[in-house]
């Protein structure tokens, strides 16, 4: 079992820790990739940290996943209330998948409670600000080292 971690973050979380910080905090994603690749190991994980605008870079970087990865961990941003297509390329990865929100998306507006990537997360945190991803690779570390 690979013990390679994949982060995916989809549009605009570019802007994380530069933009409505009352919403998303101070931290930027090269904080939180710098957090995580500490975290990380001390789990005797590895990571990949990537992040894309556009839908379709999303789904080949889950296809890479597939030959190389033990596990995702994804915050589609707004794709995770639309894209099927994400959704159909992570049904094909075989390790467990992890969803973070940094907003708690159940007290924002209604078209942001559904995720479809929800539908193929083992487990999905939701609402703990930045940290929710170094909560997800710590859970992560437990899936992959209990093999
Ligand atoms: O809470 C989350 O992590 C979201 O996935 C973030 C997405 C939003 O569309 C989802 O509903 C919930 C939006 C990302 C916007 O990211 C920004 C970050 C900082 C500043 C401005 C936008």
């Amino acid at each position: 079992m690979s013990k390679l971690v994949t982060f995916l973050n989809g549009p605009n979380l570019n802007l994380l820790g530069k933009r409505q910080p009352e919403i998303y905090g101070h931290d930027t994603l090269a904080d939180v990739e710098s957090k995580c690749s500490e975290l990380a190991s001390t789990l005797g994980l590895q990571t990949r940290f990537q992040q894309s605008n556009y839908e379709g870079q999303l789904v080949d970087w889950i296809h890479d996943a597939r030959e190389d990865s033990g596990g995702i961990i994804i915050n589609a941003g707004a794709y995770s209330h639309t894209s099927i297509a994400i959704l159909d390329a992570l049904n094909t990865f075989e390790g467990p998948v992890l969803e973070v929100h940094v907003s708690n998306i159940h007290q924002r507006e209604s078209f942001r409670h559904h995720s479809y990537v929800t539908l193929r997360a083992e487990g999905t945190i939701i609402g703990f600000g930045v940290e929710g991803y170094e909560l997800a690779l710590q859970r992560m570390g437990t899936l992959l080292n209990s093999d």
